[in-house]
């Protein structure tokens, strides 16, 4: 049997925002937790990991959290002797002296570029490939996240499904719509809250710092608290990456961004709208609309233009009433189609696991 591939390194560059830190550190402290990996995550802004992991000091070149090893990730950081996985996060690109001990090594590491997730299913034909380097005898192997079998499936913890349903089985009816807020600056979140202000129902909207908090200052003024209308809107904390798992079980709708809160608002099973990561040529309503297709199959007619209707309105539009309107009379129906979504999705092996076969399968 081959020795199990014990060291894994994770390199993830911020970008901005938050998802690839957010989908890092998620990977690497479940490759600690659940499969007894000893995994470095190497990290050039630490800052931008607080707000999802309040323990790590931002100062520190390297500290335990959560059984893994975050090292900063700086231009003269030592990376010492190759692990036995190199995760190299959205094609971050490895530090050249590492790269030479990589390929010096006796026993060539397994080295992973992990992509970042799309429902397109070019992705499928993709995942797995192998790129030879031009130069040194190392391989790579491009791994792509996505919403099949034939892809590296979505992060999920083993224990999720069981801790939201524990969650949603201890929460107390509500008679409001409870709504949780997080885009970009760019969703016509003023024609949002118009809406929710005229709602037949009282609404709390939770809305956390930065973007979205940004659009609804600039619309409403002020600070905060709002009561605008029926609408309750309420600044709230960036909450610890668990805890935001919780709001999204607890809220009647989620409206999420980029790729690891729209991941985490389908394992939520409630009705969800996704501003996708603009792209440059409109690449991301290609990408919207890839998923919008697996998503949607098996939906009636009007349930499907409800749905759609709103995601459409949410990225493209500048008003969204009538599609708000749509979609919230719809919402027990979507509830309904997301938890078979969740489900559906859940019968795939999920990233973490499918890592560590795919790697195994290369020793
Ligand atoms: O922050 P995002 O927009 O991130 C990304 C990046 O911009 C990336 O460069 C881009 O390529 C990608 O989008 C498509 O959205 P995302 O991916 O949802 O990441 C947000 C993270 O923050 C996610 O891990 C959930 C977490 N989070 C909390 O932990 N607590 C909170 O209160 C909130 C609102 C989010």
């Amino acid at each position: 049997m081959a020795a199990m591939q014990l060291h894994w390194d994770i390199f993830c560059r911020v970008i901005d925002n938050y998802g690839d830190i957010g989908v890092c550190w998620r990977l690497a402290r479940q490759l600690a937790a659940e499969h007894g990996r000893q995994v470095r995550l190497w990290v050039d802004d630490l800052a931008s990991l607080q707000p999802l992991c309040p323990a790590v000091d931002p100062a520190a070149a390297s500290q335990s959290l959560a059984g893994v090893e975050v090292c900063h990730w700086t231009a003269n950081a030592t990376v010492g002797r190759p692990a036995e996985v190199i995760i190299e996060a959205f094609a971050c690109e490895l530090p050249p002296v590492y790269l030479q001990a990589m390929a010096a090594a006796d026993r060539k590491p397994c080295w992973i570029n992990l992509e970042y997730l799309t429902a397109e299913s070019w992705a499928e034909g993709c995942h797995s490939l192998a790129s030879p380097h031009p130069t040194l005898p190392l391989t790579k192997y491009f791994f792509f996240p996505g919403f099949s079998t034939a892809s590296g499936g979505l992060l999920r913890e083993s224990s999720l499904l069981d801790e939201r349903d524990k969650c949603l089985a201890s929460l107390h009816g509500h008679d409001e719509i409870e709504i949780s807020l997080f885009c970009y600056d760019t969703a016509p979140v003023g024609s949002l809250l118009d809406a929710l202000s005229t709602s037949s129902q009282p609404v709390l909207c939770h809305v956390p710092p930065g973007k979205p908090l940004a659009a609804v200052e600039a619309y409403l003024g002020g600070q905060g608290r709002w009561q605008y209308g029926r609408a309750l809107i309420e600044p709230s904390a960036f909450r610890p990456l668990d805890d935001y798992d919780r709001l999204l079980w607890q809220c009647d709708v989620n409206f999420v961004r980029g790729e690891d809160s729209f991941v985490r608002a389908q394992w939520a099973g409630k009705p969800f709208v996704w501003q996708i990561y603009r792209q440059d040529d409109a690449a991301h309503l290609v990408k919207l609309e890839a998923f919008l297709e697996r998503y949607c199959a098996g939906m009636g007619q009007q349930l499907e233009a409800a749905v759609r209707g709103m995601f459409m309105a949410w990225n493209t539009g500048s008003e969204v009433a009538p599609a708000w309107r749509a979609f919230i009379e719809h919402r027990r129906e979507i509830a309904f189609h997301n938890r078979r979504w969740a489900e559906q999705l859940a019968a795939a092996t999920d990233l973490a696991a499918a890592l560590v076969n795919f790697c195994a399968a290369k020793v």
